[in-house]
């Protein structure tokens, strides 16, 4: 029921040790973001399953924009091979903000994704592909079975999601987010005649944890002002938060003005973005999520104020 996402920001090797160490505790699932100023994520990938011996390892999520597909395809069964068939591949639209520093454009994100899944299968099932702008390709070696998920929070995305994928990352942390989302990726479900039961729905959180609850708030102050400073006003506004307010963070984040940011962030955006506290804060809004149908549980940055420490917590505690 419990996965981790690390992200790639420091050496493969490091995380390595992290994601055995999850392991052993008790995770059943590793993702790895996917930006293209960190370590890659194959490379880290294929580290990590060489590190562990049973967690699935995923993509945690990349993009048909920075990638073609037919390199996901070979890439992520590339890591199915190492890894014994325990890859997974996570794709969403992609983060606007990297592309635009990258000089990528994000043209028609929901098409893309939806096209990228369908090659994907095709692909992913050694047949020759045309169509999507390509002609004729086919992998050259067997990929095995690798389940699809859709990293997904607008309301279109959540819907193909339910109607196309084997499960949803979707970035929140708070059961008013998934009482809007969950609903969603059912009805793409139901539109495409398949049965909830069989697709994963897993929040995809902020989560900081400690025995001291003061530091583990502290610790998720810095990840929470950049969602709120990356979340649209809908959003925001869902958690009873004035958009001024998130604007304030968003300009002190554009300024580098990170104090400023870290400043900004309220208790009540805290309690929207996250889930934070002590062992107990945590299993207690753990309770709530998946009380709105929300399956499994992925433990996202920072994890809390001390990883390796937080990790050992989290297995003792909640695993
Ligand atoms: N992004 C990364 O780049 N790297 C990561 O490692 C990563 C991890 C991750 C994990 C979980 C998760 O939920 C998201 C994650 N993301 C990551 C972010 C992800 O890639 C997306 O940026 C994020 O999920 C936001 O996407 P979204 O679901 O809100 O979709 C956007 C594109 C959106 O606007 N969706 C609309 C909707 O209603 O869902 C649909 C827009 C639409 O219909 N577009 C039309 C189309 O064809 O695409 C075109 C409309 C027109 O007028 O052109």
């Amino acid at each position: 029921m419990f996965g981790i996402e690390f992200v790639p920001n420091e050496p493969a090797l490091k995380i390595g040790y992290m994601a055995k160490l999850a392991e052993d505790v008790g995770f059943d699932t590793i993702w790895i973001t996917d930006h293209y100023n960190n370590r890659d994520v194959y490379s880290t990938l294929a580290v990590l399953s060489l590190a562990t011996n049973k967690v699935k390892l995923g993509t945690g999520v990349t993009n048909p924009y920075t990638r073609n597909v037919a390199i996901t395809a070979s890439c992520i069964a590339s890591i199915n091979e190492v890894s014994g068939g325990r890859a997974i591949l996570g794709i969403g639209p992609g983060d606007k903000a990297t592309f635009d520093a990258m000089g990528i454009e994000w043209e028609k994100p929901l098409t893309a994704v939806k096209e990228s899944v369908s090659a994907l299968r095709d692909l992913l099932a050694r047949k020759k592909i045309t169509g999507h702008g390509m002609n004729g390709a086919q992998l050259a070696f067997k990929p095995g079975e690798i389940p699809i998920y859709i990293g997904a929070q607008g309301p279109k995305m959540l819907e193909l999601a339910g109607r196309v994928a084997d499960g949803v990352l979707v970035n929140a942390s708070h059961p008013s987010d998934f009482e809007y989302a969950v609903p969603l990726v059912q009805k793409g479900a139901a539109d495409a005649k398949r049965r909830t039961e069989d697709l994963e729905i897993c929040a995809y959180t902020c989560f900081s944890m400690d025995k001291d609850r003061k530091k583990a708030v502290n610790e998720a102050k810095m990840v929470v002002a950049f969602i709120v400073a990356g979340s649209p006003d809908t959003v925001i506004e869902r958690h009873g938060i004035d958009p001024k307010d998130g604007k304030a963070i968003s300009s002190a984040i554009g300024k580098g003005d990170f104090g400023g940011a870290l400043g900004a962030v309220s208790d009540k955006m805290i309690e929207a973005f996250s889930v934070c506290g002590t062992p107990g804060d945590c299993k207690a809004r753990i309770g709530e999520l998946m009380d709105t149908g929300v399956t499994r549980i992925v433990v996202g940055s920072p994890i809390g104020p001390n990883k390796e420490k937080a990790i050992k917590l989290i297995g003792k505690e909640l695993l």
